[in-house]
């Protein structure tokens, strides 16, 4: 029996991702690396450090720098980044994401952050979600991002449950390839295609409802 949520941020409660491709886009156009849609794509849920590694290595890039020089390219990234998240604000929350997070808490759902972004409260903070997040998994913790299960099986953890009683929504086939290795129920959120590994699949936000998902455990 399902008792808790483990949630995605970027591309599930809001669109950061706009924000982080226009920032990575910048610095790799910078470092002179060509821009790709492949490329746009794969950096969706992973890790900041590795996000880098994924850009230098599409440029064949990835040894011109010392590793000092990679986490100052990163800072960079990040510095624009967080000027242009705190533009947000509600308005900027997915569509039905408000109902359900209020469904869920009605009906007595246990609700944990795992969003690879070391940026998330302050996301949060910006759409006023805060408080329906009382358990983070701090992405600072992790040994392996995603797509190893480790951020999911510490989301169930926070929320003491087994993960077989969590289910977990993502936007990315990363992140879906993270809580199906966690052993939780996977809901994807987007492109059927880049998402078929998911166990239950929704178009968009919109229609992630309680009602749809018991439909699709049924
Ligand atoms: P930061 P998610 C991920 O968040 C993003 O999808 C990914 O593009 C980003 O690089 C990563 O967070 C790290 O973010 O640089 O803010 O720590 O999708 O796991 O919520
Ligand atoms: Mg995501």
């Amino acid at each position: 029996q399902i008792k808790g949520f483990v949630f995605d941020l970027d591309g599930v409660i809001t669109d950061t991702s706009l924000y982080h491709t226009k920032a990575w886009r910048q610095l790799a156009e910078k470092l002179g690396v060509t821009w790709t849609k492949t490329l746009e794509d794969g950096l969706k849920g992973i890790s900041r450090m590795d996000s880098l590694e994924m850009i230098l290595k599409a440029g064949n890039k990835e040894n011109d720098y010392t590793q000092d020089e990679k986490v100052a390219l990163a800072t960079e990234k990040n510095t624009n980044y967080v000027n242009a998240i705190h533009q947000m604000t509600p308005a900027n929350i997915l569509p039905g994401i408000k109902a359900f997070l209020d469904d869920l808490r009605a009906n007595g759902y246990l609700i944990a952050l795992a969003s690879a972004s070391k940026n998330g409260p302050t996301v949060l903070k910006q759409l006023e979600l805060t408080d329906y997040f009382p358990k983070i998994v701090d992405p600072a913790t992790l040994s392996k991002g995603k797509p190893d299960p480790e951020i999911y099986v510490k989301g169930a953890e926070a929320l003491d449950l087994d993960p077989t009683q969590c289910i977990g929504v993502e936007d990315a086939a990363a992140g879906i390839q993270a809580i199906n290795g966690a052993n939780e129920t996977s809901i994807g959120i987007g492109d059927p295609d880049t998402l078929s590994a998911a166990d239950i699949h929704f178009n968009d936000t919109s229609e992630m409802t309680l009602a749809n998902i018991a439909k699709a455990m049924a």
